[in-house]
């Protein structure tokens, strides 16, 4: 397998899920502004939608979405604490999960990685942003270790990845004590670390 990925960006979930389930895979970085990888591949032939992640399968086939990506690549490995529950509620609960993390908190830090976003849409995002962090924190004040049924998974990945983005906004993640001690945590992990090592994010930490 192959991992298309712009470092430090919602791809990081599907490389740090790679890692932690153990898979062979190799990473190919993209460059948005050039429109190409960096072994000169123009990016729009691997997929027109023009968006990290991506993921070749060894057929060949091109798999993007990262929500579908973190559950294909944890159906590869059914014993593994990240695959998603037999039980269908409390699989609903990791999708759920997912679903928010990936549609509603992802997106609203878009306008802040938007060239054309305006001040008013920007103020608009972090208005957002402020609240999907404020329920979050409500969500760990029970003092879980993980957000969904306090059991690891990929929900975590995703949440840690995109709280990564959160100064983009001009926010401190250390005001949300809950969030904080997760993100803590989730940064301590081998597999996190050698991710964001790949990704040559150690060095900008
Ligand atoms: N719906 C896609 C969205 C992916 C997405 O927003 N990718 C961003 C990085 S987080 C991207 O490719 N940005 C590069 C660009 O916009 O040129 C998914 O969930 O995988």
């Amino acid at each position: 397998m192959k991992l298309y990925y712009v470092p430090a960006a919602c791809s990081l979930a599907t490389h740090i899920v790679l890692r932690e389930t153990g898979m062979e895979f190799d990473l190919e970085r993209y460059d948005p502004a050039k429109g190409q990888t960096e072994n000169g591949k123009t990016f729009t032939g691997v997929n027109a939608k023009a968006r990290v992640p991506a993921l070749e399968l060894d057929s060949g086939d091109i798999l993007t979405e990262g929500s579908a990506l973190v559950q294909y690549i944890v159906a590869q490995t059914p014993e593994h604490e990240l695959a998603l529950p037999v039980e269908m509620t409390a699989r609903a609960r990791v999708q759920e999960g997912l679903s928010f993390v990936t549609s509603e908190l992802h997106k609203a830090f878009n306008p802040f990685f938007a060239s054309d976003a305006d001040d008013a849409a920007k103020s608009r995002a972090h208005g957002l942003v402020v609240k999907h962090l404020d329920y979050l924190e409500e969500v760990f004040s029970d003092g879980r270790m993980f957000f969904v049924a306090n059991k690891f998974s990929i929900v975590d990945i995703y949440l840690f990845v995109v709280l990564r983005w959160t100064g983009v906004t001009g926010e401190d993640i250390s005001k949300w004590k809950n969030l904080s001690a997760f993100q803590g945590r989730m940064n301590a992990r081998p597999h996190v670390q050698a991710a964001l090592e790949a990704e040559g994010l150690l060095e900008a930490a």
